[in-house]
């Protein structure tokens, strides 16, 4: 499911879709973008959640522009421009061939946020090693050093997401990140999405998120396997030490963390039956599991990576670490689990991965960053959808 599904835009910011001849556009002239000629855009301030009342001044919108070949007429200055934006937030529409969201669903304190800044890391590092090259939108690009970037230099722990209070605009609260992914064919726009963990709580909330899930070319469900009583309690026999920050907040259980996203999609699309949009499974900090002498396990899952190393995916690689994980599962006894997500989804696999390398000792210094098979999800996803080799 591209941007363009049956000539409706589905914008990457706010998740609204609607035709075509709905679009804006913002005069990108040297006249309009004067100090003196900006106009305050109370539409985009509350979507970016911009108070500052200088940074809501924006240059002129055009309503009712009539394209030849990509541009409009300015009504106010008379020059051409072919800036889109979205008529509901007035955020610019990328202009890339295919617009792809990328779901990132998991409880509180599963990892999503170093898993998302840690993906993007690797991105931008390694995949020319597929032909490609990697470009971030300005403000993206900016989103990306604030949250990620900086803290991973500094050594400073990622702050908590903050949950949308009741009602609030959850893109002004959380903008996803963009990143243009460019092959010798196309640009495509991914847009990721780091949201809260409550909102993967309860269903009422995650009404908010609903769109974009249910828009999304994937599913990629983060689990903490220290949320395994099989897990934990190895973990805290081995070392009596071991802490588990996120011991005292209430876990929801895998399986509701699971229906919830299927019950939301559904209700959405008004749809039934098995989800047709891929599941990528992936339990985050793997770290723990391999450096515990008991749970260490044998087999390729312990091997870094080897999709960039050797510029092509390796399917054989990826469909061994999803039995391996499969059989650790049903070794903890969790079973259940991996037949209600099997059940669920049409096409679903499993991974481990870990973001950061080590477990945070601290409340303020964070390690150097390590990550370990974190790429193996998005790159499962490109090869499926044929984007690479
Ligand atoms: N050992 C280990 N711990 C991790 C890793 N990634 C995240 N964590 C821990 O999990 C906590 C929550 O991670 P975060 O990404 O903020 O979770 P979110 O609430 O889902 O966004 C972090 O503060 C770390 O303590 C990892 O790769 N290894
Ligand atoms: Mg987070
Ligand atoms: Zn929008
Ligand atoms: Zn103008």
């Amino acid at each position: 499911m591209g941007l363009f599904d049956f000539d409706k835009v589905l914008c990457p910011y706010c998740y609204n879709k609607y035709p075509r001849s709905k679009i804006l556009w913002r005069c990108d002239s040297g006249k309009c973008k004067k100090s003196s000629e900006l106009e305050e855009d109370t539409v985009y301030a509350e979507y970016h959640n911009i108070i500052n009342a200088a940074q809501k001044r924006m240059p002129h919108i055009i309503t009712n522009g009539k394209p030849k070949k990509g541009f409009v007429k300015c009504d106010k200055c008379g020059e051409d421009t072919n800036k889109q934006i979205c008529p509901v937030c007035h955020s610019v529409l990328p202009a890339t061939d295919e617009n792809i969201i990328i779901s990132v669903v998991g409880g509180p304190g599963s990892g999503k946020s170093y898993y998302v800044g840690t993906l993007l890391r690797q991105l931008i590092q390694y995949m020319s090693r597929f032909g490609c090259t990697i470009r971030m939108p300005q403000e993206s690009r900016q989103l990306y050093e604030d949250r990620y970037e900086r803290n991973f230099k500094e050594h400073t722990v990622l702050v908590k997401t903050m949950a949308p209070a009741e009602n609030a605009n959850i893109v002004g609260a959380n903008l996803p990140v963009l990143c243009n992914i460019t092959d010798n064919k196309k640009t495509r726009t991914f847009t990721f999405f780091d949201a809260a963990g409550e909102n993967f709580d309860d269903e009422s909330i995650m009404r908010y998120v609903a769109p974009y899930i249910s828009h999304s070319t994937a599913i990629i469900l983060l689990l903490d396997p220290i949320q395994i009583p099989a897990v934990l309690n190895t973990l805290l026999t081995e070392d009596p030490n071991f802490v588990y920050k996120e011991d005292k907040e209430k876990h929801s259980s895998y399986e509701d963390i699971l229906m919830n996203t299927a019950n939301v999609i559904h209700s959405h699309l008004k749809t039934k039956g098995q989800i047709d949009i891929p599941l990528a499974v992936g339990f985050s900090k793997w770290d723990l599991i391999e450096n515990s002498p008991s749970l260490r396990p044998d087999g390729v899952i312990t091997s870094p990576s080897p999709h960039f190393m050797n510029g092509a995916f390796s399917e054989d690689d990826c469909d061994n670490v999803s039995s391996e994980i499969e059989g650790l599962l049903a070794h903890w006894e969790y079973q259940n689990f991996v037949t209600l997500a099997k059940q669920q989804f049409k096409t679903v696999k499993f991974f481990g991965f870990s973001a950061i390398g080590s477990n945070i000792m601290s409340r303020t210094t964070a390690p150097n960053i390590v990550s370990k098979r974190v790429e193996d999800p998005f790159l499962w996803l490109l090869h499926k959808k044929h984007y690479i080799d």
